[in-house]
């Protein structure tokens, strides 16, 4: 595996686990060993007082009272939109939207091409790595515009075949929708490479930033997409609440997802126009105490330092492969070196689902299924993989606690 700079030092997991209540549950009378982070993580103390803090003191809806509560909740989620632009260094804070997670910034952005840029003949592409919530609205937007969709094809190591990518691109292609960082595989994909061809060619790029942002230092403007979406809780923030970045003049030039309140400029019975960026995009009253706790997030996020994070977490993959490797008839899927802290496995004679039960009674939390990936999952003629996935504070012992597991199924499978 590529090891990160040394430079960087460890992080105290025992400090940061102080942090976060839940990770001292007991799961079936067992500690629990939460590795089920890519399907969301846990939630620190800062975040959890942030929301109770703002129900309890700052609580109103936003842009439309003159009185003091509603000029502090403003305040606070407009803080969170600024916050959210130096986190991943958008050029204006008005390129930051906020959405209820990363499905629902994909389909506006889709939508919007169906209805605005896509036409008969026009291409987009995807990749048989992505998550259904990438693949579908995508798919949708062709259908509806009559657009067609093709995908990039994956190797079994589960990178993504560039070669292959360089040449389906085209003067038709439109857009490049992909996954940064593979939540079945946890393959980190070379993004800048695939934003230059596409822009190259004329094409827009969209990121599918869900397992970027938790674990890596996001720049948009460093990698220069043209749309950039992730969820909040997935990087130690509430549901309810992500975030769409798209650069200005793409954002000016998609209609409205969503229409109503808040998003207007003037209203007849007949007709309307809209507002201006970003309002334009956030029709109604949105999850204002979610985008309040997501601020104490990124806060916490940055005060640890993504860099070590990315760090703490290959070190932790790392060991892990090492030792699955004892289990026999256990099998790693995505193979690259260039990986997240997700390990997907499967094992000869027993169902990734029974991999998973055997594990909770273990107290060891993992998920089992296709992971919102059946072309993957179809690419390596599986149905489902048992996933382990890592965060910050997760530890060696815990990936220890896991492979004892795992031990257990082996002999009750054998
Ligand atoms: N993209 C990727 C790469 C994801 O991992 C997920 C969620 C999504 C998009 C959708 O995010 P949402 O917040 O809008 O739901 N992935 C997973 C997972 O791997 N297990 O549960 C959810």
């Amino acid at each position: 595996m590529t090891s990160p700079s040394s430079a960087i030092a460890p992080l105290d997991t025992a400090r940061i686990r102080a942090d976060f209540p839940i990770l001292g549950t007991l799961a079936r009378g067992k500690p629990l060993v939460y590795l089920d982070n890519a399907g969301s993580s846990q939630k620190p103390r800062q975040v959890i007082e942030a929301i109770t803090r703002y129900y309890e003191s700052e609580n109103a809806n936003i842009h439309r009272g003159v009185h003091y509560l509603s000029e502090r909740a403003s305040e606070l989620y407009e803080g969170t939109r600024e916050g959210a632009r130096r986190f991943f260094n958008a050029r204006r804070a008005h390129e930051i939207i906020f959405t209820r997670g990363t499905t629902e910034g994909m389909n506006l952005v889709g939508a919007g091409f169906a209805q605005a840029i896509l036409k008969p003949g026009d291409e987009v592409i995807v990749s048989t790595m992505d998550h259904h919530s990438v693949i579908v609205p995508w798919q949708q937007a062709c259908i509806r515009s009559g657009a067609k969709i093709v995908a990039v094809p994956v190797t079994p190591e589960g990178e993504l075949d560039i070669e292959a990518y360089v040449r389906l691109l085209n003067e038709r292609t439109k857009m490049v929708a992909l996954t940064w960082v593979s939540n079945a595989l946890g393959t980190i994909n070379p993004v800048r490479r695939i934003i230059e061809e596409a822009h190259a060619r004329g094409a827009a790029v969209m990121l599918d930033g869900a397992q970027a942002a938790p674990h890596l230092a996001v720049d948009v403007q460093a990698v220069d997409c043209d749309f950039f979406v992730c969820s909040g809780h997935k990087m130690l923030g509430p549901t309810g609440v992500g975030v769409l970045y798209g650069k200005e003049t793409w954002l000016d030039r998609l209609p409205p997802y969503q229409t109503g309140g808040g998003m207007i400029d003037m209203v007849t019975i007949e007709q309307s126009t809209w507002a201006r960026l970003p309002a334009k995009f956030e029709a109604g009253t949105p999850d204002i105490a979610a985008v309040v706790g997501f601020q104490a997030a990124l806060d916490y996020l940055e005060a640890v330092g993504l860099d070590a994070v990315a760090a703490h977490e290959h070190e932790l993959v790392s060991y892990a492969t090492e030792r699955v490797a004892e289990v026999p008839g256990l099998r790693v899927i995505g193979t690259t070196p260039n990986k997240a802290g997700v390990l997907s496995l499967v094992m000869e004679g027993a169902h990734p689902h029974d991999i998973g039960t055997i594990l909770d009674q273990e107290g060891v939390a993992v998920r089992a299924g296709h992971h919102c990936c059946q072309p993957l999952m179809r690419h390596y003629g599986l149905s489902s993989t048992a996933r382990a996935s890592f965060y910050l504070y997760n530890t060696r012992e815990e990936v220890d606690v896991l492979v004892g597991a795992l031990h257990k199924v082996r002999e009750i499978f054998s």
